[in-house]
């Protein structure tokens, strides 16, 4: 028996001792995706150019060597961070990370043979593949509005773009046998004041139809839409507010994104799930670590990421919920970042799956929040360290601080030799 497991043998005891079977919580934990968002990989750049992010609604900052600077690059990079991470996951692709061997692929024309490299690395690796829209780093993004441009050819533009990417993500579904997330973000919004909050919002709901007008197989594609409180160049006012993606995702059908660091700074998204879980079907969160504003910092192992986790498991909502990962942070070598920000994910998960949940319920019904609120304290210094340790040595991945030096490593060896 390993020390790992030794420890483990102990802090079962204890957990029983509580009411809580942690065989039965890792096996919950290990039938849980996470979608590893590629754009952690080389800082949102993607491959349509050379150079990379342009023309604003979006920003990464920093400028540590080594970042993925072709698909190839990518996908090798993404490898390396899933042998880090325990479980099966998944991979999230944006439009901007096409393959279109040097000739230039306008947004609008981009099709699923443009993919065709992502989907065969999928289908090796046991990967699901989901997929975004990029309404972003495009001379037509450049004055600030997509869907909602005033201007229709632009607009129309943007709607080609839509459907093409829907037609992608079926394919991939199709291909790899789970449907396919398209999560449609616009940075679309006013610098300062509008004196007509209306129109844009009314021209988004028209593209959106119109790019929506096609039913798609929900076995191989999902949409889901992306609200957002303010960003870089549209801090008085944004077209996709919480309020219209709520509204139009109700009215249509969609699955809800919630991106941890779209709303006010002390707002958290864990405590909306409950109450959209009545109006809605399907959930796609974007977890993220707001820092002051949407900073999208490495996600750690916090209150709020906590938080987030407790409220998916204790209000059994794993099953509607499609977790996505969304952070790009330059300044630190990218695949710890992926490492780091996709363990906690699943620190939070596993320690919401070690609560007694329904002991906890049961005190609170009665009215015993003392007890509540001692029992909770107590969960915090409860051995989950050696139940998640298990978990990586059982799931052959480094346990502990063990990976750190891997990626070391890697990093002399193969991210240092790159330009
Ligand atoms: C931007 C949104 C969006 C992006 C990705 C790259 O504020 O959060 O989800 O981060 O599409
Ligand atoms: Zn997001």
């Amino acid at each position: 028996m390993s020390s790992t497991q030794q420890i483990f043998e102990l802090a079962k005891e204890r957990y029983a001792e509580i009411g809580v079977s942690v065989e039965k919580s890792l096996s919950k934990l290990a039938e849980i995706k996470i979608s590893l968002h590629c754009w952690q990989g080389d800082d949102v750049g993607g491959f349509e150019s050379a150079a990379g992010l342009t023309g604003g609604g979006i920003l990464a900052t920093g400028n540590y060597p080594g970042k993925a600077r072709t698909p190839d690059e990518l996908r090798q990079d993404a490898e390396f961070a899933f042998k880090l991470i325990p479980g099966k996951h998944r991979f999230n692709l944006h439009a901007i990370y096409l393959e279109n061997n040097g000739k230039k692929v306008e947004r609008d024309e981009i099709a699923p043979e443009h993919f065709r490299g992502w989907i065969d690395w999928a289908k090796t690796n046991g990967l699901g593949l989901d997929f975004n829209p990029t309404y972003f780093s495009h001379p037509f993004a450049a004055e600030g509005f997509t869907l909602s441009h005033p201007n229709k050819k632009i607009r129309q533009f943007w709607i080609r773009h839509g459907i093409a990417c829907r037609k992608i993500a079926e394919e991939m579904g199709k291909k790899l046998l789970t449907p396919s997330v398209v999560n449609f973000w616009m940075p679309d919004g006013f610098k300062d004041i509008p004196v007509d909050r209306l129109s844009p919002r009314r021209r988004m709901k028209e593209s959106l139809d119109e790019i929506f007008a096609e039913k798609i197989n929900p076995r191989y594609e999902l949409d889901a839409v992306e609200s957002k409180l303010f960003g870089i160049g549209s801090e008085t006012y944004v077209v996709g507010s919480h309020e219209f993606f709520m509204g139009y995702a109700a009215q249509n059908n969609k699955l809800l994104c919630l991106d941890a660091g779209h709303f006010h700074p002390t707002e958290g998204i864990a405590d909306k799930l409950s109450a959209c879980s009545l109006f809605f079907k399907e959930f796609l969160l974007h977890v993220s670590r707001p820092v002051r504003w949407d900073s999208d910092h490495v996600v750690i192992w916090n209150d709020d990421l906590r938080s987030i986790a407790e409220e998916l498991v204790r209000n059994n909502l794993l099953g509607r919920t499609h977790i996505g990962l969304d952070f790009f942070d330059a300044t630190l070598n990218r695949i710890a970042a992926w490492t780091i920000g996709t363990r906690a994910m699943l620190k939070s998960l596993l320690a919401a799956l070690l609560e007694p949940i329904d002991q906890l319920r049961k005190w609170e019904s009665e009215g015993d929040y003392a007890r509540r609120l001692a029992v909770l304290e107590e969960l915090k210094t409860m051995p989950f360290g050696a139940v998640w340790d298990q978990y990586c040595e059982q799931n052959n991945v480094p346990v502990g601080t063990a990976w750190i030096d891997i990626v070391k490593d890697y990093e002399h060896n193969v991210l240092s030799k790159r330009g």
